[in-house]
C-alpha cells in the first residue's frame, strides 16, 4: 500500500475508523476469538546488539542477568504448561545477534522446536539474524512463524540501533519468506518516533510478499538503564488508530496487542480489541518484563465476552476452521 493511502485511513474521524476496521475484522475472522500466545526467553541477556529499547543488550546496565540457553527438556516443560493454560502458540526468544548452522546451540534450538511442534501448538521463534540455510532447517524442524520485527520506520531505525541496519532485518525476513515459514513482523511505538514514522513502518509491512501472518504492535516498555528509559507512554487513541489502520491494511494478519499492556487500562485494551486486535501475549512474563497476570487477563476476556482461540486438536469437524495456522489433521 502507498503511504498516502495509509495516512488517509489513519486520519479518518475516530469512530468512522474503528467502525470500518471492525467491519474488516468481522469479514475475515471468527468473531470475538483471541489468540493466546506464550512467550519464553530461552536465552536471556548478554546480547551484542545495541537496540536502544532492549533490557537484554550487553551495552546497558539494565540489571538483566546473562543466562545460558535453556535445554530442550526445560523448554518443553514450559510449553506443556502453556498449552494446559490455554495458549495455542508458543514463542521462543533468544538474545543474540543471530544463529548459525553448525553452532551446537542452534542444534539444541532445533531439538526444542521439534519437541514443541509435537505438542500441536503453533511454534514461533525469534532468534535474530538468519541465513537461508538456517531458515530452511527451522522450517523443517516445525517452526510455523518466525518473528523478526522491523520495529520502526526505515528513517528512524538508525537512531534506535547502530549495530545492524534496517536492511539486515529485511534480508532475514526475505530468507524466512523463501523457506516457507510465515513471517511475524511488527514494531514498537513510543520510541520518540512521529505518527508518520509508524505509518511508514506499516507501509513496509503492507508491501511484504507474502504478507505477514501476524503483526505484533508493542508499546515501548521503558527499561531502566537503556537510552529510551524515560520515554513517555503512548497515547491510547494513537495506539487504537494504528491497530485499526493495520487491521484495514492487512485484513488477514493476526494483529497482536503485544508488550506494554501493563500500562494500558482495561477500557483501552477493549478499544484495541474492538479496532481489530485479535492476539495477545498471555502469561505473567514477556521475555524479561511483566505482562498482566493470567487471572486478570481471563477476567478481562470474560467481561468482554472474548473467547480464547480453541486449542488445536486436529479433531474439529471437516469443513470447519480451527482458526490456527497449523496444518489441520482433519
Ligand atoms: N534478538 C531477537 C531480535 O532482536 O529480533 C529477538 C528478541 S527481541 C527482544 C524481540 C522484539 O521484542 C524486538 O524486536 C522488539 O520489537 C520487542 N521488544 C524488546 N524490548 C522491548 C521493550 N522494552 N518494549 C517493547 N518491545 C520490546
Ligand atoms: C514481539 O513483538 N514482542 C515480544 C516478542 N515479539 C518476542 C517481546 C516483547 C519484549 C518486551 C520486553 C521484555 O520482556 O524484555
Ligand atoms: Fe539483542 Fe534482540 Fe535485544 Fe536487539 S532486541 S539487543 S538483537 S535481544
Amino acid at each position: 500500500m502507498k503511504l498516502r493511502d495509509l495516512q488517509a485511513i489513519y486520519e479518518t474521524p475516530f469512530f468512522d475508523l474503528i467502525g470500518r476496521s471492525r467491519e474488516v475484522y468481522l469479514a475475515h475472522w471468527k468473531m470475538n476469538e483471541v489468540q493466546l500466545c506464550t512467550l519464553l526467553s530461552i536465552k536471556t541477556g548478554g546480547c551484542s546488539e545495541d537496540c536502544g529499547y532492549c533490557a537484554q543488550s550487553a551495552r546497558y546496565n539494565t540489571g538483566v542477568e546473562r543466562e545460558t540457553l535453556m535445554s530442550p527438556d526445560a523448554i518443553e516443560a514450559v510449553a506443556v504448561r502453556a498449552r494446559e493454560n490455554g495458549s495455542t502458540r508458543f514463542c521462543m526468544g533468544a538474545a543474540w545477534k543471530g544463529v548459525r548452522n553448525g553452532d551446537p546451540r542452534f542444534e539444541s534450538v532445533l531439538e526444542s522446536v521439534r519437541r514443541v511442534a509435537k505438542l500441536g501448538m503453533e511454534v514461533c521463534v525469534t532468534l535474530g539474524q538468519l541465513g537461508e540455510k538456517e531458515a530452511v532447517q527451522l522450517k523443517d524442524a516445525g517452526v510455523t512463524a518466525y518473528n523478526h520485527n522491523i520495529d520502526t520506520s526505515p528513517e528512524h531505525y538508525p537512531s534506535i540501533v547502530s549495530t545492524h541496519t534496517f536492511q539486515d532485518r529485511l534480508d532475514t525476513i526475505g530468507h524466512v519468506q523463501k523457506s516457507g515459514m510465515s513471517v511475524c513482523c511488527g514494531g514498537i511505538i513510543g520510541m520518540g518516533e512521529t505518527e508518520l514514522d509508524r505509518l511508514k513502518m506499516l507501509e513496509v509491512l503492507t508491501n511484504f510478499d507474502p504478507a505477514p501472518e501476524s503483526v505484533p504492535i508493542n508499546c515501548l516498555m521503558p527499561m531502566p538503564g537503556t537510552p529510551l528509559d524515560e520515554q513517555p507512554p503512548v497515547d491510547i487513541f494513537q495506539l487504537v488508530r494504528l491497530i485499526a489502520t493495520t487491521r484495514i491494511a492487512l485484513p488477514r494478519a493476526k494483529v497482536r496487542l503485544s508488550a506494554g499492556r501493563t500500562r494500558l487500562t482495561r477500557e483501552g485494551q477493549a478499544l484495541c480489541f474492538f479496532a481489530g486486535a485479535n492476539s495477545i501475549f498471555y502469561g505473567d512474563k514477556l521475555l524479561t518484563a511483566a505482562n498482566p497476570g493470567v487471572n486478570d487477563d481471563r477476567a478481562l476476556l470474560d467481561e468482554l465476552n472474548l473467547k480464547p482461540q480453541p486449542v488445536h486438536t486436529g479433531e474439529h469437524p471437516a469443513g470447519s476452521e480451527c482458526g490456527t495456522a497449523m496444518a489441520c489433521l482433519s
